[in-house]
This record gives C-alpha cells, structure tokens and sequence, in this order.
C-alpha cells in the first residue's frame, strides 16, 4: 500500500562535540546527516554541558534533533558513523573528548538490541546532558521502554552535572 510519502514516527538523535569549533561541528554534522536522508523536523538549542565520564576533559556542547528518514534504524546508525569520521573524530579512548558524536536515541518506537545498535539509546535516561535538550522540544514523547514522558524521566534522573543553555554567540559576555 501506498504509504503516501509517510516516512513513520519521528526519529531523535543526540549530538554532542567537546573538542575544535563545537558549534559548527554540531551544525557540520546535522547538514550531512540531512544529505544523508535524515529530514531535520525539530532541534534544540545549544546546550553547555559538563562531560560526565571518560578522562578529565573540556566542557561539551549538547544538542538533539527530531526528524524523519527512509533509513532503516541500520543504515541510520552508518550515516551517523560516517558523519563522525567526516568529521574528523577519533576513537582512542571510551567517553574521551570528540569532534562529535551522533547517537541514535530513539527510532518511533522500535527496539533494537544488536552489539553495535541499542534502541532506544541504553543510557539516555541516565544522562541530563540528553534529557535536558530533549525536553525542551519532546517533553511528553514517551519512552517505548520505560514508558515514562521525557518530562518524567528528566524530574527523575539523578545524574548531577551541570546543563545550562549556551549562550548565542553575539551574547556572551
Ligand atoms: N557523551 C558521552 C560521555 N559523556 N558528557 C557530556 N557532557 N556530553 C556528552 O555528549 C557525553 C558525555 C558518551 O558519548
Ligand atoms: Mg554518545
Ligand atoms: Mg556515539
């Protein structure tokens, strides 16, 4: 059946870069994952976020988009993969500092558990550096596996380290 250009339930990717010029390696990014078949519906703003693990290491800017693909969750994941390379990251270290990183938080309501691919993403509700920006544009989407909101799962998450919105550039002090 014709599903009439419907490309399913929205997809929500977490992006996050501590090392270069963080903000256009953000921005960088979501226009490759665009040409990539990741059609951008929504994004957050900028978020200035404290690394939690990994090495001592500097502060990161957060983001997370809502948008939609004809990608399977898979192929998803490579274009993701091949955006990080693109631009430039290395993996040396678990949870050291990147050029940027794209995860894949949630796909509609799939589930995926493969080495490579967990769906929804194994720690986003661990982490206020994802939750905080997600609030902000999907407060009420429901997590499929927990099956609390994003508001929820925010008010309840324990994580300590500190999230606050970066500042625009023209406004810093
Ligand atoms: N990503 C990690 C580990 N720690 N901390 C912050 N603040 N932001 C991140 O994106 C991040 C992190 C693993 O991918
Ligand atoms: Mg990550
Ligand atoms: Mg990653």
């Amino acid at each position: 059946m014709d599903n009439g250009g419907d490309m399913g339930a929205p997809v929500y990717l977490g992006l996050g870069s501590n090392l270069g010029d963080r903000e256009a390696a953000i921005e960088d990014a979501l226009l490759r994952l665009a040409a990539g078949g990741f059609r951008v519906t929504r994004r957050s703003s900028l978020w200035l976020t404290e690394p939690v693990g990994g090495p001592p290491q500097g502060w990161f800017l957060n983001a997370v988009a809502q948008g939609e693909t004809a990608l399977r969750p898979e192929a998803l994941l490579e274009a993701c993969l091949a955006t990080e390379r693109e631009l430039g990251r290395v993996r040396a270290e678990r949870n050291g500092p990147r050029t940027i990183d794209v995860d894949i938080l949630f796909f509609g309501n799939e589930r995926r558990s493969s080495p490579g691919l967990v769906i929804p993403h194994p720690r986003l509700h661990e982490r206020r550096f994802v939750l905080e920006p997600l609030a902000e544009i999907a407060p009420d989407l429901v997590h499929p596996v927990l099956g609390l909101t994003v508001r929820e799962l925010l008010a309840l998450c324990p994580d300590p380290s500190v999230v606050r919105p970066h500042a625009p550039a023209g406004a810093r002090a």
